[in-house]
């Protein structure tokens, strides 16, 4: 049933022709009257609606926010997501250019983006699980991260940009409570209504994990990071859901969670969407390491040239190997929670409400149990060490 509040409607394919028609500087990036403009809705993602729309001059994307998450209609949510997308879009677009698709319009009374179309791309997840991914696009994440996050930290941009953002982000609660619930509190959770029921191969595992007070600690700690650690303007949701492929043309897309916080949370949950998927196929780990040392060196050569530049209020007065010696502790810094934050992501897409398609490519139910208890190890080894894993090499020998 479509909500309609004063002026907010939920769009179906005829109200969003009507609507585009009525802005004519979208109207002609489609071309031709509005009855030919062929407009199909993705079912895809968990929050919003999405609509693909082509027309005889060029093609548009549409996503507005519904009232409750798509997939779980009786989860109420409030539709203010839209406009933390379009401001993370707006707030990251010089930075990272061409590796985001290009917002067009946003109404803030209909929760509507309008943006560049990616027909032609395949989301990163479904193109690992077809084998249709070419190696290499890691390398474009890694510097998508770097780009934003140096352009909306500390080091790079004078302290009034990063105390804008922290104004322009705090308010997107709703989505942050989900990360806190979702991510780094239900899967620890015994009994929690929204982890599904595991599988019964798994409770033994899960019991462990549950039970383990050192573990638990950890959690602790990172969920303290993530909330008080107010480094850069993250993505929030960086997995490779959110990412769109189309042979090396790499678009991240999605940044409806966007917040200020820990560099190493929007790493480490890429970081671990590449390792679950490792656990799922491990015939594919040795190019799935590869991508993660790709993914490792584009953000660490950008993150460096964009530290060593400066241009902020922090370090203004370190020079030469003194500049250097604190962007390598910073880089460590971010590595310990990058390892962290992988291990929750792990260990959030095996038991909680969340989990991934790429468990699907196991052959039989024994390996896809023995694929998750593969994950929920590594993502318990990866959060229990994460204080100790300061250097990548550290960081790589974890994943044996
Ligand atoms: C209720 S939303 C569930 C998950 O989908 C989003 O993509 C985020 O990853 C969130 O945790
Ligand atoms: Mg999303």
């Amino acid at each position: 049933m479509p909500l309609r509040t004063q002026s907010y409607v939920t769009l179906d394919a005829a109200g969003l022709r009507d609507w585009l028609a009525g802005r004519p500087e979208l109207a002609a990036r489609l071309g031709g009257p509005a009855r030919d403009w062929c407009i199909r809705e993705v079912r895809d993602g968990n929050l919003n609606l999405v609509f693909l729309i082509d027309g005889p001059q060029g093609g548009l994307c549409a996503k507005q926010a519904l009232p409750h998450v798509r997939v779980a209609p009786d989860w109420k949510m409030p539709l203010d997501r839209a406009l933390y997308e379009a401001r993370y879009m707006r707030a990251v677009a010089d930075a990272v250019g061409s590796a985001a698709p290009e917002l067009y319009a946003f109404d803030a009374e209909m929760y509507l983006l309008v943006m560049e179309s990616l027909d032609g791309h395949a989301v990163l997840r479904s193109a690992l699980i077809d084998g249709a991914a070419k190696p290499g696009f890691s390398a474009a994440i890694g510097r998508y991260v770097a780009r934003a996050c140096a352009a909306t930290g500390w080091i790079a941009r004078p302290f009034e940009h990063g105390s804008r953002l922290l104004e322009e982000f705090s308010g997107n609660t709703a989505l942050t409570r989900i990360t806190v619930d979702l991510i780094l509190t239900d899967p620890f959770r015994d009994g929690c209504p929204r982890n599904p029921a595991p599988e019964p191969g798994l409770t033994g595992e899960i019991a462990a994990l549950r039970a383990d007070a050192a573990l638990l600690r950890e959690v602790g700690a990172l969920q303290e990071r993530f909330l008080t650690a107010r480094e850069a303007l993250l993505h929030g949701d960086l997995h490779t859901g959110s990412i769109m492929i189309r042979e090396s043309d790499v678009r991240v897309i999605d940044g409806e969670f966007a917040t200020m916080g820990p560099i190493g949370f929007d790493c480490g949950l890429y970081l671990g969407n590449l390792l679950l998927h490792a656990c799922a196929a491990p015939r594919k780990t040795a190019f799935l390491r590869e991508e993660i040392a790709a993914f490792q060196a584009g953000f660490e050569a950008e993150f460096r040239a964009r530290l060593t530049e400066g241009g902020g209020d922090v370090w203004p007065l370190l020079e030469g190997e003194e500049r250097r010696k604190a962007i390598d502790a910073s880089i460590a810094r971010i590595l310990r929670d990058t390892a962290g934050f992988c291990g929750l992501e792990m260990i959030r897409r095996t038991v909680g409400f969340a989990q991934v398609a790429d468990y699907a490519l196991c052959e039989t139910p024994e390996a896809r149990i023995e694929a998750r208890a593969r994950a929920l190890r590594l993502g318990r080894a990866l959060i229990r060490d994460h204080r100790e894993i300061s250097t990548f090499e550290g960081f790589l020998a974890r994943l044996q």
